[in-house]
């Protein structure tokens, strides 16, 4: 059976004279992401977000009482909101109050899987506590409450805050210990001198999807069945960071990266928290920006990446941009651009999967082309790197050595010239 979803009203500002639209399509996802139900939905058109009461104190009572009207238990508000804010609302409106900060932290933790995926998630969690405690005491404060509340209420509060503080220190170091071995990881594949492509885009992108697409062009069904990553129609599927080698057609290797989704307004204490995670962008080879072809707010989520890779790589990276979805277009509003660092691919019918696969050999290891080589038998090593390592045909084994085809990259033909025919 399924379980109770909890029933939620959402709530969001259209701030007069933005461009940016507060995308309520967007909120009602994410609460589905937390197992929430969407049963209403107030926006208010305002030209700043209120300081007390987030909007009008008037519009609150007004959603008050149809919060009653929907028997809602959650009213879900599209933005962070501070802790008077929260608690002058709750005041308000007598039901639980979350904003979308919290929103987000608590789908992060329900798919957190990894031990670090959990530390960053509880540390992110806390980081947004603490300073919502202290606006809490003052509340209680002002309030009174009377002898024996306000003592007792402000001492739990005091230890719940040294609590918090000692438990971040203690996972701050603990994420530290991970970052080492991390680094570990990452300097050995910058040894191997295997190239990282990572894949990045809005949440719900694709990327998962591409991946294991990907993968499927270079290993056996009886492997890939371990080395597939999960994918949903859900927004923040994947939040722990996987790596796969893929063969790229001219024979040498790629290590692609699947990481966690971008997404407005994503909470500071989540960039913080996630800051080793999002750096591995850093150690990029060649950034592949995934855009769903079909999102209805393409350009201003294509900026939202944009922004994020260029904070965390401070645009030293080449990024291709790769539309995703083509299988459903509604090929009435579709602008295909021509550009050559611009591709268009369906992740789940691997449409042009094999040129994107192309197109990134090309970018990391230059021109190939094919030579006709006769090697003598003093070299027979190079014959057989040649052999299982690059794309031969017409092998013929002559006298003096073997004659054969082969695909080779520009940058490696110094090594083969004197044996080209
Ligand atoms: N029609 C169609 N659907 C796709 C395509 N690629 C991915 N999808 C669907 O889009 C949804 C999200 O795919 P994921 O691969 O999980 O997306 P993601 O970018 O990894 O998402 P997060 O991990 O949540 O950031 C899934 O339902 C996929 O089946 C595609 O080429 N065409
Ligand atoms: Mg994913």
């Amino acid at each position: 059976m399924e379980k109770e979803r909890e029933k939620c009203l959402i709530v969001g500002i259209q701030l007069t004279g933005s461009d940016e639209e507060n995308d309520m399509e967007e909120l009602t996802q994410l609460v589905e992401a937390a197992e929430g139900e969407v049963l209403g939905c107030v926006i208010q058109n305002r030209h700043s977000i209120d300081n007390r009461f987030y909007l009008g104190q008037g519009k609150l009572e007004e959603i008050a009482n149809y919060a009653s009207e929907l028997d809602v238990e959650t009213i879900i508000f599209n933005d962070e909101l501070s802790g008077s804010q929260l608690k002058n609302i709750e005041d308000i409106v007598d039901r639980r109050v979350i904003d979308r900060t919290t929103l987000i932290l608590d789908i992060f933790a329900r798919r957190a899987l990894t031990n670090e995926g959990k530390l960053q998630v509880e540390l992110a969690q806390l980081k947004y506590k603490l300073p919502r405690l202290a606006g809490m005491r003052q509340d209680l404060s002002r309030q009174g409450g009377g002898i024996g509340s306000k003592g007792p209420g402000e001492k739990k509060i005091e230890t719940d805050r040294r609590h918090i503080v000692s438990r971040i220190q203690d996972i701050e170091a603990q994420i530290d210990k991970i970052e080492q071995v991390r680094d570990t990881k990452r300097k050995k594949r910058m040894k191997d001198e295997i190239p990282v492509v990572s894949i990045v885009g809005y949440t719900n992108a694709g990327k998962s999807t591409l991946l294991n697409s990907l993968i499927e062009t270079c290993y056996a069904d009886e492997e890939l069945e371990n080395k597939k990553v999960f994918v949903r129609d859900m927004l923040f599927a994947t939040l722990d960071t996987e790596h796969r080698r893929v063969k790229l057609p001219g024979g040498r290797y790629v290590i692609f990266s699947d990481t966690v989704g971008f997404i407005k307004k994503l909470p500071t204490q989540i960039v913080k928290a996630f800051k080793g995670t999002l750096e591995e962008l850093k150690y990029a080879n060649l950034i592949l920006h995934l855009i769903d072809i079909n999102d209805e707010n393409l350009d201003l989520h294509r900026q939202t990446t944009l922004d994020l890779i260029s904070q965390i790589t401070d645009n030293e990276i080449s990024v291709v941009t790769v539309y995703n979805k083509i299988d459903k277009i509604d090929d009435s509003n579709v602008r295909f651009i021509p550009n050559e660092n611009t591709l268009y691919i369906s992740a789940t019918e691997k449409n042009n999967v094999s040129d994107l696969l192309e197109y990134i050999d090309n970018k990391i290891n230059g021109e190939k082309a094919k030579y006709a080589f006769k090697i003598p038998n003093s070299d027979l090593k190079s014959f057989y790197y040649l052999y299982e390592n690059r794309f031969t045909e017409n092998v013929e084994y002559v006298e003096d050595g073997v004659k054969l085809e082969a695909i080779i990259y520009e940058d490696e033909k110094y090594k083969y010239e004197t044996y080209i025919l």
